[in-house]
């Protein structure tokens, strides 16, 4: 029977890097060891142009009074951002690390303007989602190009092997999340600048310290991320009712998630958590 989860692309697809490959056995190991690894390539010269157009309709889209990074869910929302999400290159990535069957839940943009002030706390992504085992792998592309200059992301290498840390509330206007880890429990020694090119992406295991500062510089930064997972990963709907799962790539044959439409037009998210069911049409 047809899943009807699952769809080809029905575009051709942004042109991919001539370098693009898989996962070396060093890189596997530095993942399981640091809990990341940077630098993959994904998109041509080409490919970028064509997603950062993308990005600009995206930024287009958004209503005046909502902020594009207080919003989730793309790929329920865009036939485009769901192809996107499929790009041969980074489903390998993700194979290398997650296994075969790779499911989707979660597609969100992180940008900084030059000089808008907007910082990400430092915290563990596996501490703000209702999900177990914490197995989610964060694809981070860079639209742009990155450096400590315009707030590429930050991490604390190997900080996900040290269980969950504390974090506190803080409601400042220029924080992205509300909740962040106290910096003197950071450790300065490891930490690492996710510096990339445009069209290179990064992946980044759920349990590890992470955050960014503002954007210094006169140039854009943008971060497309996607949240991929195995299939054994369950979400606790009374705490997320409109968690969503899509086959990206292999099967899922435990079904413990609810299941999205894919998306057929152009629409945009307008908050954190919506069903895919409002995009239809
Ligand atoms: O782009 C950033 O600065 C933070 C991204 C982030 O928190 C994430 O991808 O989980």
């Amino acid at each position: 029977m047809r899943d009807m989860n699952v769809r080809a692309s029905t575009l051709p697809g942004f042109a991919q890097s001539a370098n693009v490959r898989r996962l070396t056995e060093a890189e596997k190991a530095q993942y399981a060891r640091d809990g990341y690894v940077k630098n993959l390539p994904v998109f041509s010269e080409d490919g970028v142009a064509e997603l950062q157009a993308l990005y600009r309709d995206m930024a287009a889209r958004m209503p005046d009074d909502i902020d594009v990074n207080k919003v989730n869910n793309w790929h329920k929302a865009s036939a485009r951002v769901f192809d996107v999400c499929r790009t041969p290159a980074i489903l390998d990535y993700v194979e290398d690390v997650i296994g075969p069957d790779i499911m989707q839940w979660g597609c969100q943009l992180f940008v900084k303007h030059p000089g808008d002030g907007s910082v990400v706390p430092w915290h563990q992504d596996a501490q703000y989602w209702p999900l177990n085992p914490h197995r989610t792998v964060t694809v981070w592309l860079a639209v742009f190009d990155t450096d400590a200059e315009n707030g590429a992301m930050r991490l604390v290498s190997g900080s996900h092997h040290e269980g969950d840390f504390r974090h506190e509330t803080n409601d400042a206007q220029n924080l992205v999340l509300d909740q962040e880890v106290p910096e003197p429990l950071i450790d300065y020694g490891r930490v690492v600048s996710m510096d990339m090119k445009a069209g290179e992406m990064s992946l980044h295991d759920d349990g590890l310290l992470h955050g960014s500062l503002p954007n210094t510089s006169d140039r854009m930064r943008v971060g497309f991320t996607m949240r991929f997972c195995p299939p054994n990963v369950k979400c606790d709907l009374d705490v997320w009712p409109n968690f969503e799962t899509y086959v990206a790539r292999g099967e899922d044959r435990l079904l413990l998630n609810p299941r999205g439409f894919v998306p057929s037009g152009e629409r945009h998210p307008v908050r954190r958590f919506q069903h895919s069911s409002e995009f239809a049409g």
